[in-house]
């Protein structure tokens, strides 16, 4: 079974800017937990992050032929903007979790709008790094099922 996670636009400035909304860890340290919870599991996770939509979209579509199981997706700023990655989601049909750090609806009101929310088998935000745990939890028992 393989999981991957996706990491959206500037995910990588993680644990050196506004550690008051994203929490103090940087993204290596992130991915690490969250792996290392697949792999008790028996998962392999692969996690990637970018900041161009179409690197995003161009993942998600060879995700069919890498065989991925299951998507976590954090995908940040174009979780408000992106129809380009919701339409590459709905395609490959690979069941997916959308993840945020914050939580959207505490915040502005255009973060209030997810283009992924109603494709996703779940949604989990808010909860920091454990926002990601979280997710790889869920994923794993989807995958028990
Ligand atoms: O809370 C989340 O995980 C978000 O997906 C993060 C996005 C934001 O646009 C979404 O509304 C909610 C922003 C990611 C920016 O990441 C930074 C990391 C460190 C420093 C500055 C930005």
């Amino acid at each position: 079974m393989t999981v991957l996670i996706i990491n959206g636009p500037n995910l990588n400035m993680l644990g050196t800017r506004e550690p008051e909304i994203y929490g103090a860890l940087t993204l290596p340290q992130i991915e690490e937990k969250v792996l290392a919870r697949l792999k008790v599991a028996g998962i392999e996770g692969v996690s990637v992050q970018s900041n161009a939509e179409h690197e995003i979209v161009d993942t998600i579509q060879s995700a069919v032929l890498k065989g991925v199981d299951f998507i976590i997706i954090n995908p940040a700023a174009f979780t408000h903007t992106s129809v380009a990655i919701r339409d590459a989601l709905a395609a490959v049909a690979i069941p997916f979790i959308e993840i945020h750090l914050s939580n959207p609806h505490s915040r502005e009101a255009f973060r209030k709008h997810s283009y992924f929310s109603d494709l996703a088998v779940g949604v989990i935000a808010g909860f920091g790094v454990d926002s990601y745990l979280m997710a790889a939890d869920a994923a794993i028992k989807h995958l028990a099922n």
